[in-house]
C-alpha cells in the first residue's frame, strides 16, 4: 500500500506514518535490547556463582585429601549431611552454567527465518510514475497497479521498454492497491475506499464490485482462493466470485506476529511479500504463517536510489510460473530487476 499521498498532505502523512512505525520498531528493538541485556547479566551472574561454589568444592576436596589436619578441621566442623549439600550445590551450580555456555546469550531462535540472498539476472526499464503497489505476470505478460488518488492506474506493460501497452485510469477518488489475475479476471483492491474492482482481462472492462472490511494493500493468488494484506501481520483468503472472507492467517517471524505486509506474490507454494517501509521480502509458508525465509533488498535499493533519488520503497513482486521468472521493483523505481533467489 502507500499512503504518501493523502491530497495535500503527502509527505507529512507519509513522514508521520513512518516515523510511528520507525518508533514501534525501535520500541521493540530496544525491548528486546534490555531483555538480551537481562539475560547476559544473569548469565554472568549465574557462571560466577558457579565457579565460587566449583573452586570452594575444588579447594575442600583438595584440603581433604592432601591434608588430613584440614580434614579434621571440616570434620569438626561441617555435618555430614551439611557437606552432602554442598557438594550437591556445587554440581547443580556447574552443571547449569555449563548449560548457558551451551546457548550464549543473543544466539537467534531456532525458528529463525533463513536469509535469503538473491542475485539480479536482467534489468528492464521501469516507469518512474509508477507508483506500484500491483506487479504480476500472466500467461507472460506484465501487468502492474499503481497508487495514488487522480493517479491511479491499471496497465499492461511490455517488460523491454516499460512502456505501457494498454491501461485504464480509476476514479480520482480511488487509491489504487494490489491486483492479481485469476482465470482471466482482474482484480484490483482500493485502499481507505475498501473497494474491489473486477476487469476482463481482454479489454480491462468493468464487470462488477465488491466491498470489503479491509483496507487493500497486497493481493495475489494461489489458484483458488485470492489472497490479501491490509498492512497488518495478517492474510485474508477471500472466495473469487463472491469475495466472501474464508480464511485469516497470522504470519509469524520466529514465533511472533509480524506487520506491515503489503505487495505479495504466489511462488511455488509460498506466499512472497514485502515489507513496507522495510528492504525485505518474506517467504511465508502459507500453511502455518511462518516467515521462513527473508531478503534484503538493501543494495537493490540503494541502487535504484542512486539512479533516481525519488524511488521509494521495494514493492511488487511477479512470478511467471512457465518461465520460473521472477521480477521486483518499487514505487517510482527507475528499474525493474529480474532475480533469482537462493538459500
Ligand atoms: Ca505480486
Amino acid at each position: 500500500m502507500c499512503h504518501s499521498c493523502e491530497i495535500g498532505n503527502s509527505k507529512g502523512l507519509l513522514g508521520n506514518e513512518k516515523a510511528s512505525q520507525g518508533y514501534d520498531s525501535e520500541m521493540k528493538f530496544s525491548t528486546n535490547k534490555v531483555r538480551k541485556s537481562n539475560i547476559i547479566f544473569y548469565s554472568n551472574i549465574h557462571i560466577q556463582i558457579a565457579t565460587v561454589f566449583s573452586l570452594y568444592h575444588s579447594t575442600l576436596f583438595k584440603a581433604l585429601t592432601a591434608k588430613p589436619a584440614a580434614s579434621a578441621y571440616f570434620c569438626r566442623n561441617l555435618s555430614h549431611r551439611q557437606m552432602k549439600k554442598l557438594f550437591f550445590l556445587a554440581a547443580l551450580f556447574s552443571l547449569t552454567a555449563c548449560k548457558n555456555e551451551d546457548k550464549p546469550a543473543g544466539t537467534p531462535p531456532a525458528n529463525a527465518p533463513k536469509s535469503m540472498s538473491y542475485s539480479i539476472v536482467g534489468t528492464y526499464p521501469h516507469d518512474t510514475s509508477s507508483y506500484t503497489q500491483g506487479l504480476l505476470i500472466y500467461n507472460g505478460e506484465l501487468y502492474e497497479g499503481t497508487g495514488n488518488y487522480g493517479k491511479s492506474k491499471l496497465k499492461k506493460v511490455d517488460l523491454k521498454t516499460g512502456k505501457s501497452q494498454q491501461e485504464i485510469s480509476l476514479d480520482p477518488k480511488f487509491f489504487g492497491e494490489g491486483v492479481t489475475i485469476l482465470n482471466d479476471t482482474i482484480y484490483q483492491l482500493t485502499w481507505k475506499e475498501k473497494t474491489v474492482f473486477v476487469y476482463a482481462l481482454k479489454d480491462f472492462k468493468k464487470i462488477k464490485e465488491f466491498s470489503i472490511d479491509i483496507e487493500g494493500w497486497g493481493l495475489t493468488t494461489d489458484g483458488k482462493s485470492l489472497i490479501a494484506s491490509n498492512g497488518s501481520g495478517d492474510l485474508f483468503y477471500y472466495e473469487p466470485s463472491t469475495f466472501k472472507l474464508t480464511k485469516t492467517q497470522t504470519v509469524t517471524e520466529a514465533g511472533s506476529p509480524t506487520f506491515n505486509l503489503n505487495e505479495l506474490e504466489y511462488i511455488d507454494g509460498f506466499v512472497y511479500a514485502n515489507q513496507y517501509t522495510y528492504p525485505y521480502i518474506f517467504k511465508i509458508n502459507p500453511n502455518t504463517g511462518e516467515i521462513v525465509a527473508k531478503a534484503d533488498l538493501t543494495q537493490m535499493w540503494d541502487r535504484a536510489k542512486a539512479l533516481d533519488p525519488n524511488a521509494e520503497v521495494p514493492n511488487g513482486i511477479a512470478y511467471d510460473p512457465a518461465a520460473k521468472k521472477i521480477y521486483i521493483t518499487g514505487k517510482l523505481w527507475p528499474e525493474l530487476y529480474e532475480v533469482q533467489f537462493g538459500q
